[in-house]
């Protein structure tokens, strides 16, 4: 088994025989080993990852850490390990099994006499492991957001009166793959004028027009690492409340980045922020959390929000992305992605903050 795999194996409650798990994300997160499908069963001794034909040859020469069984019968081959390794419980990942997934996998075990658990102890155990990144993992994410910045800022030159969000959003897409992403982080958003008060907009064919606002929400995916960054830029002038709203997003971001520390509690961290925003004059106009993590998935622990009692350390990788939305005028967000050292963080956005019109 490599590292991660003997960790989580040694972190098995003490009356639990193995785990099986089955989320894209997880298996890769173990294995390296990227398949649209496949079951991951860790006992204490040894770890199995069961593949059908399409993965077999490609995980028998690339799979880390693990036995590759290329299964015909998932009830067979899964019986084969249960009886060898004398499995009596095996803890599912909760979070990944579907109503269906589950009611296959029970009827495999029960065929072997073996109980099930059904909880989300083993994601919890999954998410202490890898809500912390290694340096291999800081350095993809380091690389997706370069691609990121490099598209955006070649992709910049292209936005003046008349281009649509669409056409922006396509562009910056094929300039991330360009230089060298696999794929983008999620659908990007690229929203202008009055839309910019939509935190999660979606990209039309409106035209872009001098005074507006332009929110650019965007992430490449490099090597299945994500990345996550938010800058509002200006069309040809902004008005004096635009102004204010932008600099008041913007000192708040600067705020949040302050508050991102080894031993800071999460909400503490959001709270600073929203107090700020809120002190401003701008009480309900920012309804989403300030932050998430970011790794294998866009939006994983910890999260910056109101409710969280998590507790920031080392090698964290955060977002800090207040913004300020009024319905039918604007909206303004700037995000970075940090990553957490023991007396600060380490932002990993280089592209400059201040309000930039084009
Ligand atoms: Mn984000």
């Amino acid at each position: 088994m490599n590292t991660s795999l003997d960790l989580l194996a040694s972190m098995l409650p003490e009356d639990v025989d193995a785990a099986l798990i089955i989320s894209n994300e997880n298996r890769r997160y173990f294995t390296q080993f990227v398949s649209s499908l496949g079951y991951l069963l860790l006992t204490r001794e040894e770890a199995y990852l069961l593949v059908d034909f399409r993965y077999a040859e490609a995980a028998g020469a690339n799979a880390k850490g693990c036995v590759v069984v290329p299964f015909k019968k998932l009830s067979e081959d899964m019986g084969r390990i249960i009886t060898k390794h004398n499995i009596r419980s095996v803890m599912l990942e909760g979070s990944a099994f579907t109503l269906n997934n589950a009611a296959e996998t029970d009827g495999i075990l029960s065929e072997y006499g073996v109980r099930s658990i059904h909880s989300d102890e083993l994601d919890k155990l999954i998410t202490k492991l890898r809500i912390t990144k290694t340096s291999t993992e800081v350095d993809k994410i380091i690389k997706a957001q370069r691609i990121t910045e490099q598209a955006l800022t070649e992709t910049l030159r292209l936005v003046r009166e008349g281009v649509t969000e669409k056409e922006i959003a396509l562009e910056l897409e094929y300039k991330m793959r360009r230089f060298g992403a696999d794929g983008v982080s999620f659908d990007l958003i690229v929203i202008a004028g009055e839309k910019t008060s939509m935190p999660h907009g979606t990209p039309g064919n409106n035209k872009i027009k001098p005074g507006d606002f332009i929110t650019f929400d965007i992430g490449a995916l490099y090597e299945g690492y994500h990345s996550d960054m938010t800058r509002t830029y200006a069309l040809g002038y902004v008005s004096d409340k635009q102004k204010r709203v932008y600099d008041t997003v913007y000192r708040a971001q600067k705020i949040g980045l302050d508050a991102v520390k080894g031993g800071a509690v999460c909400k503490e961290v959001d709270k600073t922020v929203r107090d700020f925003i809120y002190q401003a004059g701008f009480e309900g106009c920012f309804g989403h959390s300030t932050g998430h993590g970011v790794g294998l998935e866009i939006h994983e622990q910890p999260a910056l929000s109101q409710s969280s009692d998590t507790i920031l350390q080392s090698g964290m990788v955060v977002t800090v992305e207040p913004g300020i939305y009024i319905p039918g005028e604007f909206g303004v967000r700037i995000e970075d992605m940090a990553v957490v050292t023991a007396d600060g963080c380490m932002n990993l956005a280089v592209l400059p903050k201040e309000l930039i019109i084009l």
